[in-house]
């Protein structure tokens, strides 16, 4: 197929489009060389990551956990934000109503330079005292280094939300608002398999807005979706030059 085959219904709905949404997905920072959680790289000392993001896998063996998430953070900090993050800023640039939400922990989007965004599933480099509640910055990869700077106490846990667990308030709140004013979702780089977010494009589809996708693979998106099945690396920036160039 032609770029113009693939790219333009895309380009048509954004320029349209009065409320658009964003949602990514581990896939955007697949590029940069981060593992998703569903792929073949994404088992760690041969644990499941599905079953280490778990409270249940914490209360048993809060050590293991931390040093999966060192681990992780590890790998983060030496990788860099990939041609997908930079065109997302780029776009917002453009499209100033648009709301990008990613339920990526990895702070790339922000280190592209995007300022506003939802992290609906926390940050990595962040933790969260169970003494005293304080959220604070955590970008060492020791487990030395894990006590709550307020308190003192060792009762810390990483700042991200795990299978079972909500989305802080404030935050789901105002997505969910987003979600029910989008005429328009472009979903990046996500199994589309894990709730609230599966249900965002869901919900647009329920009111008739566009969903656009962009993975390589088959996902839970629909057959009469605009699917872009490319890496979102190399799809948005053209995606985003050419909407430039239009609007
Ligand atoms: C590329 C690419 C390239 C590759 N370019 N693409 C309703 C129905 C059923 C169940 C539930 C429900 N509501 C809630 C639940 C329970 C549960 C859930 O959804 N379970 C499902 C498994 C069924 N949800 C929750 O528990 C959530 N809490 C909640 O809803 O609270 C209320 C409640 C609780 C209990 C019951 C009912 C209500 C919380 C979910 C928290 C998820 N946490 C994690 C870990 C975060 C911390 C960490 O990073 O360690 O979030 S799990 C993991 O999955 C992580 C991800 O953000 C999330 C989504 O994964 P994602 O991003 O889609 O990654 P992958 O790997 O799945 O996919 C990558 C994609 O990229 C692939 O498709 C590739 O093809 C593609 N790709 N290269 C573009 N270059």
């Amino acid at each position: 197929m032609s770029d113009n085959e693939v790219l333009t219904p895309a380009i048509r709905a954004l320029l349209k489009s009065k409320n658009p949404m964003i949602l990514t997905g581990a896939g955007i920072s697949a590029e940069s060389g981060i593992p998703t959680f569903r792929g073949k790289d994404g088992y760690w000392r041969n644990h499941d990551p599905l079953t280490l993001a778990t409270p249940e896998a914490f209360a048993k063996d809060s050590r293991t956990v931390w040093e999966w998430y060192n681990y992780r953070k590890e790998i983060i900090t030496s990788k860099q934000p990939n041609a997908g993050h930079f065109a997302i800023v780029k776009l917002k640039e453009l499209l100033p109503d648009l709301t990008v939400i990613t339920q990526n922990v990895d702070g790339l989007h922000q280190r592209a330079g995007l300022i506003e965004l939802y992290e609906m599933h926390g940050n990595i480099f962040k933790m969260k005292c169970l003494s005293c509640n304080t959220i604070s910055i955590n970008s060492e990869t020791t487990l030395e280094s894990l006590f709550c700077p307020e308190c003192g106490s060792n009762r810390v846990r990483p700042n991200v939300v795990w299978f079972g667990e909500s989305i802080p308030g404030e935050i789901i709140n105002s997505i969910l608002d987003t979600v029910r004013n989008a005429d328009l979702i472009m979903t990046i780089g996500t199994s589309g398999t894990v709730y609230p977010a599966a249900g965002f494009a869901i919900e647009v589809r329920r009111r008739e807005g566009v969903v656009i996708d962009i993975n390589p693979d088959a996902n839970s998106a629909f057959s009469n979706d605009i699917l872009i099945r490319e890496p979102a690396g190399l799809a948005l920036p053209r995606l985003v030059e050419q909407f430039s160039a239009l609007r």
